[in-house]
């Protein structure tokens, strides 16, 4: 081994290395242990971002940005700082696969309408009133609910409601321009008029374990909403038994016709912590984006407690060991990657063998407040 690192260090192959660096060629005795881990090593870090932070953020937007003048919605993206150097997509990362954002709209003010490839999610954290109207069916949210957006399809939102709302967005930004297959396009007028009924989709799917006949087979996800109540209830069900050691009682939000994820690319929970549940500490390939919808209590990532409570975001990054402890009743909606791993074929998982299965708090993450 020695001589084998000697010889790496050695002048005559750091000459090397830096001649062909001139011809856009690299070494792969150079980087092999860097592109090759044994496991995977996240470019993200565990992180954590506190409401009161986002919520005062958003309120400073507020004045500063408008969609009416200037187009957009107005988003505010959390930026992973392990990703932030990575030029020029890596400062849209919050995850390496995954991009979250809180939205900010008001009453009165409209998101115009465009589409794209990317496939997009939202889970309403604050308010109700507004809707997004997606491909023609005007979706009407309400706190609790989850929508998707597939890629392709029109989208915009608008606030005919009296409160401000805010939700947490996810749409596979990195993972998409990453391959090279970003589309998009603003829709010719501002917003979308509707072809359907509203809240179509919701009320043909009211029953939840049925499906229409016509949908046997869907060419796009026939279902834009889930509301609330029902994941709800589906806890409820859930909680009557054992929980599951990980991740307590947890539902994935599916597309009602096929039983595969709501989101082709994007995995999207529910789960509930009762108080006092400790799980056990596992990793996996995948990486997660929690938003705390309601409750208090920490995760210990990688031996680091990262305390939560309602309205904080948190990423647990690829591989990285983690357990959660709810201080009270706890509901976290959580994202995550593991359609994409799945789909190559390099999901893992592995539980931690030692110490029952908790690990050794090594010291707490301070987060940053307004
Ligand atoms: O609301 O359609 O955070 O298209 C990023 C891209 C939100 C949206 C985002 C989007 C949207």
């Amino acid at each position: 081994m020695a001589e084998k690192n000697d010889h790496f260090q050695s002048q005559i192959v750091q000459d090397f290395n830096k001649e062909i660096a001139k011809y856009h060629l690299g070494p792969l005795w150079h980087a092999i242990p860097e592109l090759m881990n044994k496991t995977p090593k996240s470019q993200a870090l565990p992180y954590l971002w506190k409401w009161e932070t986002l919520h005062a953020k958003l309120m400073e937007a507020r004045e500063i940005f408008t969609p009416d003048r200037g187009g957009e919605r107005r988003a505010i993206y959390l930026q992973n700082p392990g990703l932030k150097n990575r030029e020029p997509w890596g400062w849209a990362s919050t995850t390496q696969t995954l991009y979250a954002a809180v939205q900010l709209i008001l009453p009165g003010e409209t998101a115009p309408s465009h589409r794209h490839t990317q496939s997009a999610l939202r889970f309403i954290t604050n308010g109700n009133g507004a809707y997004s109207i997606v491909q023609g069916e005007r979706i009407y949210m309400e706190e609790g609910d989850f929508l998707i957006t597939p890629k392709g399809l029109w989208h915009g939102h608008a606030h005919p409601g009296d409160e401000p709302m805010i939700w947490m967005d996810c749409l596979d930004i990195p993972t998409i321009y990453a391959i090279g297959g970003t589309f998009f396009e603003n829709y010719p007028e501002k917003i979308e008029q509707p072809q359907v009924p509203d809240n179509f989709s919701s009320q043909r799917y009211a029953g939840g374990m049925v499906r229409p006949i016509s949908d046997r087979y869907p060419k796009v996800a026939p279902l834009g909403s889930y509301k609330w109540g029902q994941t709800l209830s589906a806890l409820e069900g859930l909680s009557k038994f054992e929980p599951d050691p990980f991740d307590g009682y947890a539902v994935e939000y599916i597309n009602p016709s096929n039983g595969q994820t709501a989101n082709p690319t994007i995995a999207a929970w529910m789960q509930k912590l009762p108080k006092g549940f400790h799980s056990k500490a596992h990793r996996h390939t995948s990486s997660t984006i929690y938003q705390v919808y309601k409750g208090s209590g920490y995760t210990v990532i990688d031996g680091v407690r990262f305390d939560w409570s309602q309205g904080d975001y948190f990423v647990v990054p690829n591989w990285a060991m983690h357990e959660h402890v709810a201080s009270e009743d706890s509901y976290l909606f959580s994202v995550s990657d593991l359609p994409i791993m799945e789909r190559f074929d390099v999901q893992r998982e592995e539980a931690l063998d030692t110490h029952q299965g908790h690990q050794e708090i090594v010291s707490e993450f301070k987060p940053l407040l307004p």
